[in-house]
């Protein structure tokens, strides 16, 4: 580490800088490395990069420190796709997961699959080389059927890992004065939308940020839904369908919910269960009295109540039963390669000996893909360091 004044070819001074030097191999990508850690601000930043362009110095390319330290062997493709997962990471959740891959642990999950399958092959091209030595086949049978539950739990996480590394979008429909900006305001804690006792207070929609158990959420605030003959509230309409259609996740409001009209059943029917809560609205206007509506989760934007279960059921619904400790699959490069090997192994089920050995070379291969245990194509290295930022 050095403290110096940079100076131009013509003797100008740039500015003070400190200089570190990372020796090769012990450096990120492995080659001899210097860094220039000079005074902040745009004037300085733009000098220093003209001076040193002008030696000889160019920009690097988007991931190319990573792609280096990757083709130097100083880290593998997983640890790479880990380190983008970390830039990335927007929440502590994502953060964690990016972990895995940087530790390496990911890839230590997935060389066990690998391993298991590897002696599996071993022993299904013995019984094909060596018939008479009588080695039984049923000894290969639990080994991938190991194999394929381990592949299948990794690929359930793929999901979850999406939306906590993605995030959601979340959007918020009922029809008009049912509380839908009041509750959108508090779920983001302030006043983001319009709120009237007008009937049609939102006719355009308008989204807000927030985050909710660790899950990055656009929530989306929209036009309450009736039947009208209005041309721009039916517009509304129609958007705010649309982007219910298109959502992560529906918050489906309702004050009144064993009183819905024609419209509102309809738009329910037609956005199915499996993304949509079901909320009922004002309940502080309810009486203690009167019951709940099965199905119907109760809250309250004005004293809060229910929120805190709300938002417990839109991580329950957005992540499913992944645990936040479990590794998970994030790039889809990783899923779509533990898929192609849970097709092959799929097929090895009641597959002839040979069959089976080609199946279980397939397997392997895109398996093999993952770890980097066969050559890496350039079309690879490509796809996984087009999505860095330069610099990294
Ligand atoms: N008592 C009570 N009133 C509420 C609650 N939430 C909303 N309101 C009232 O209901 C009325 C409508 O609220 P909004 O949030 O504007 O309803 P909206 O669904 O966005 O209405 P549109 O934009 O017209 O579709 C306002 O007068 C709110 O003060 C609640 O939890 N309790
Ligand atoms: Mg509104």
């Amino acid at each position: 580490m050095t403290v110096g004044r940079m100076v131009s070819a013509s003797g100008d001074t740039i500015d003070d800088a400190v200089v570190l030097a990372f020796r090769g191999p012990q450096s990120y990508t492995g080659e001899d490395v210097v860094e220039f850690q000079v005074h902040g601000g745009p004037a300085v930043l733009r000098s220093v990069m003209e001076h040193l362009m002008a030696s000889g110095a160019r920009q690097a390319e988007a991931g190319e420190f990573t792609l280096r330290a990757v083709l130097n062997e100083k880290m593998d493709l997983m640890q790479a796709e880990g380190v983008l997962a970390m830039v990335e990471a927007k929440t502590e959740r994502a953060r964690r997961q990016a972990t895995f891959g940087l530790t390496k642990a990911l890839g230590r999950r997935i060389d066990e699959v690998y391993s298991l399958l590897m002696s599996a092959y071993g022993d299904v091209t013995a019984v094909l080389d060596y018939p008479e030595e009588g080695v039984e086949l049923n000894d290969v049978r639990p080994r991938l059927r190991e194999a394929e539950d381990q592949l299948r739990q990794l690929a359930a996480t793929a999901h979850a890992s999406r939306i906590t590394q993605q995030g959601a979008k979340l959007a918020i429909i009922g029809r008009p004065n049912v509380g839908k900006s009041s509750l959108l305001n508090a779920l983001l804690g302030y006043e983001r939308s319009i709120v009237s006792g007008t009937a049609g207070t939102t006719r355009d929609y308008l989204e807000g940020q927030l985050e909710i158990r660790g899950i990055p959420i656009t929530v989306i605030d929209t036009a309450g839904i009736r039947d009208t003959d209005d041309p721009i509230e039916a517009e509304g309409v129609a958007q705010a369908r649309d982007l219910a259609n298109h959502a992560d996740l529906v918050l489906f409001l309702s004050d009144q919910p064993g009183d819905l009209s024609d419209f509102e059943r309809e738009t329910l029917d037609g956005l199915g269960d499996t993304n949509l809560i079901r909320v009922q609205t004002k309940s502080d206007l309810t009486p203690e009295s009167v019951e709940t509506t099965s199905g119907w989760l109760p809250t309250s934007a004005l004293d809060g109540r229910g929120l805190t279960e709300l938002k417990d059921s839109v991580r329950d619904r957005l992540l499913g039963s992944a645990d936040a400790e479990e590794l998970w699959v994030g790039s889809e490069r990783h899923v779509e390669r533990i898929g192609v090997a849970l097709e092959h192994l799929e097929r090895c089920d009641g597959a002839s000996e040979d069959l089976m050995a080609l199946e279980l070379q397939d397997a392997l291969e895109a398996m093999g893909a993952l770890l980097g245990k066969s050559e890496v194509s350039e079309e690879t290295l490509s796809y996984v360091f087009a999505n860095f930022c330069v610099g990294k």
